[in-house]
């Protein structure tokens, strides 16, 4: 992949939770610059727009307690093929949410690219609840389970054929809030986890080596890098939904980017949860496009 051509795709979405605002990420972060700071890094950037997201009055849901599933599985139908055809033509994918539910359309178009893909997720949370382990039935508590193979029939067969993640090419950094059924399985499974207990004790530094270490030593063929911002503490980020305190400063965040920048492994990127309406001036949508401009190359000197 030429990684000098980047396509910016937006999916205004807020179907995955119950917080009016977070479909109006994609605007707050070409508001604070994406495309602009992009540019100035001398990639050639298309902005392909958004993917478009019907409008529903009220949320309902499903009788497995899924709420609004026929509007996510709407949504990541488009994005997967959104995505599917920008990788086909060569470009790097920055996707801008959206809930963190878009993750199940954007991991689904790029895992039909890649034999052996590794995905790093950045987040307060682990996001592998099932329809069985959920405790609020909120999808966007699930993509990371159902681009395992895990969850509703539905939404694990958007990727038609293309392999499933595979457990022991995840990594999840800043997690702090884990719910019952995703300990239990990310024990089980043997998941590569960063806690913030973790990053603590080792320090982002470590913790990134040993993150790029591990995937290459699974010899992914490429590494999507999902960034949830409320892996931030809420102090940097305070436009999420779902804000947890105790996280990644501002600075750790930018090294753990900067890090990943040098070790070129990162093949695509997305950026959710973004809540201009919970927000304090745009702040989260500017830290969100600041470590972009840091994941993409960006250098202090
Ligand atoms: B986010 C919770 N685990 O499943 C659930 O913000 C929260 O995309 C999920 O990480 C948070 O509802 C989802 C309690
Ligand atoms: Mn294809
Ligand atoms: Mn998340
Ligand atoms: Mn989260």
């Amino acid at each position: 992949m030429n990684r000098k051509k980047i396509s910016i795709i937006g999916v205004p979405s807020d179907y995955g939770q119950q917080r009016r605002g977070v479909d109006m990420g994609p605007s707050a972060m070409r508001y604070a610059g994406a495309i602009e700071r992009l540019e100035k890094l001398g990639y050639d950037v298309v902005d392909e727009g958004n993917v478009s997201v019907r409008k529903l009055e009220k949320s309902k849901r499903n009788d497995h307690k899924l709420l609004n599933l026929e509007e996510v599985l709407d949504v990541s139908e488009q994005l997967a093929k959104k995505v599917d055809e920008v990788i086909e033509q060569g470009r790097f994918p920055v996707i801008l949410g959206g809930d963190h539910s878009i993750s199940i359309g954007s991991i689904a178009g790029i895992r039909k690219h890649y034999q052996n893909l590794g995905v790093i997720w950045f987040d307060a949370h682990t996001d592998i609840n099932t329809p069985e382990t959920t405790p609020s039935g909120n999808i966007h508590g699930m993509p990371l389970a159902i681009n395992l193979g895990l969850g509703d029939e539905r939404l694990i067969n958007i990727a038609k054929g293309a392999p499933f993640l595979k457990f022991e090419n995840v990594v999840i950094i800043g997690a702090r809030s884990i719910d019952e059924g995703e300990r239990e399985l990310i024990k089980n499974k043997k998941i590569k986890i960063f806690t913030m207990h973790e990053i603590d004790r080792m320090g982002m530094s470590k913790v990134i080596e040993e993150t790029v270490a591990y995937l290459k030593a699974r010899q992914v063929d490429g590494v999507h890098i999902s960034i949830d911002l409320d892996a931030l503490d809420p102090i940097y980020t305070p436009g999420v939904g779902t804000p947890v305190p105790g996280g990644i400063t501002y600075r750790e965040s930018h090294l753990a980017m900067e890090m990943l920048e040098e070790a070129k492994i990162i093949t695509s990127c997305e950026f959710v949860e973004v809540n201009p309406i919970l927000d304090e001036r745009n702040k989260t949508a500017d830290t969100a496009v600041a470590l972009m401009g840091s994941l993409l190359g960006e250098k202090l000197v």
